[in-house]
This record gives structure tokens, C-alpha cells and sequence, in this order.
């Protein structure tokens, strides 16, 4: 029996992150991208990625600062963005430049897909099971995948069919479902048999939020997170 954690969206929340990864029993981690940009600690969330050996994608915030084009973000995303670039060690940058956008893994025989958005669109397209489910089949038969993992939205869902399984773990250190604590999926695999099970933990949001507004990013990122929004 395997068991991998998904994480996706941790947006430079380390309060979050570290909450997460109290008594995080599995064999592998997994992170679907957009591990910065918003919160103030990107240097320490890509450490903690990186001493665990995390399997990871490139989000679209990666991308933004790795090539400083903000064109697809409002003005607080942007702000963020200009702030990381400013903070973020050469070592991370580099680290950051040698992501892929779209992964596909095998374990115990499963065949999983990781994207940040969608298979189609890895960086930038968002997918709500309300809008997206007619697509689901034929992700999961193009990628040749049994499930497909994707993020992007920070909002959490879990569907199957008898082709497979897709599913949003949601945002570790930026919820938007209406739930401010720290989302994330379990997926254990036993007999080449997947099971997902979705998690929720509280965390320390005055902390996190007190670095938001003392770093001088954009307050309303730090007050959103109490909202889940
Ligand atoms: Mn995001």
C-alpha cells in the first residue's frame, strides 16, 4: 500500500504548510504548483518542498516570476509576484526554471496525471467539476492516465467514472471555498486499487497574515484568509 499526499496552491503560506505537514504520514508528496506568490514566505515553503523530495509542477505564479510577466494577474497578484522576485534566492530561481508544467507518474500501476490547470492548458486554464465534468473522460483517455490531479482554482472536489478519477485537492495556504482552513487531498493506492480522501486543518492565519501586511503586500491578501476566499 502506497500513500502520497497531493498539496497544491500553497502560495508562499508556511504557517499553513507547516500545519499540513504535522504527523503527514505517506510515502511521497506531491505538489501541483503555485507553491508562491501572495503569502511572505516563498523561500521557506520551496525549502521545504525541496528537503522533502516533493514531486512538483510549475503553477502560473512560478511562471510569472520566473519571467516577470504579470499580464494575466489583477493588480494584488501582481504586486505579490514583484515582491518574490525580489526576495526569492538565486538557488530557488533556478529551482523554480527547471519545473515541467505537466507530469505523469506511475504508482503501483496507477497512472497519474499532475497539472496545475488542465491537461490541455497546464499553466492557466481553470476547471470547476461544475463547468468541466463533460471534459473528464476524455482528459483522463488522452493523458492515458488514471487519475488526473490538477489545482489552480483552490477549490476542492473529487469525481470518478468508470475511466477514472479527477480530482482537486484545493489550496493549502489560500482556500476560496469558503472554509479558511488548509486544504489537501490523501491518495492511497492498495492492489493498483486508487482511493482519494480529502483533509482540512486549521492554522495559525494571524500569523501568516501579520507577515502578509509587514512584508507591505497588499493587506486584502492577508484579511482573505481568514474569509476563505
Ligand atoms: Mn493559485
Amino acid at each position: 500500500m502506497k500513500r502520497i499526499a497531493i498539496l497544491s496552491d500553497i502560495h508562499s503560506n508556511l504557517e499553513a504548510l507547516q500545519a499540513v505537514a504535522k504527523n503527514l504520514d505517506v510515502d511521497k508528496v506531491i505538489v501541483l504548483g503555485d507553491s508562491l506568490g501572495y503569502g511572505a514566505n516563498p523561500n521557506e515553503v520551496l525549502e521545504w518542498i525541496k528537503d522533502r523530495n516533493c514531486t512538483i509542477i510549475k503553477g502560473n505564479h512560478e511562471e510569472a516570476t520566473i519571467t516577470g510577466n504579470t499580464g494575466w494577474f489583477n493588480s494584488m497578484a501582481a504586486r505579490a509576484i514583484l515582491w518574490t522576485r525580489q526576495v526569492l534566492t538565486s538557488a530557488n530561481v533556478e529551482f523554480l526554471s527547471s519545473l515541467e508544467e505537466k507530469k505523469l507518474i506511475e504508482l503501483d500501476g496507477v497512472r497519474i496525471c499532475l497539472v496545475h490547470g488542465s491537461p490541455n492548458d497546464p499553466l492557466y486554464e481553470y476547471v470547476y467539476e461544475e463547468t468541466h465534468s463533460h471534459f473528464f473522460d476524455y482528459y483522463l483517455q488522452k493523458e492515458d492516465a488514471n487519475i488526473i490531479a490538477l489545482g489552480h482554482t483552490h477549490v476542492p472536489f473529487l469525481w470518478s467514472s468508470k475511466n477514472g478519477v479527477i480530482l482537486n485537492p484545493g489550496s493549502v495556504g489560500q482556500p476560496r471555498d469558503g472554509d479558511e482552513r488548509a486544504s489537501f487531498a490523501i491518495l492511497t493506492v492498495e492492489d493498483g486499487v486508487p482511493m482519494v480522501e480529502h483533509r482540512r486543518v486549521g492554522y495559525n492565519i494571524d500569523a501568516a497574515a501579520n507577515k502578509i501586511r509587514s512584508a507591505g503586500l497588499p493587506a486584502m491578501l492577508a484579511e482573505r484568509l481568514y474569509d476563505g476566499r
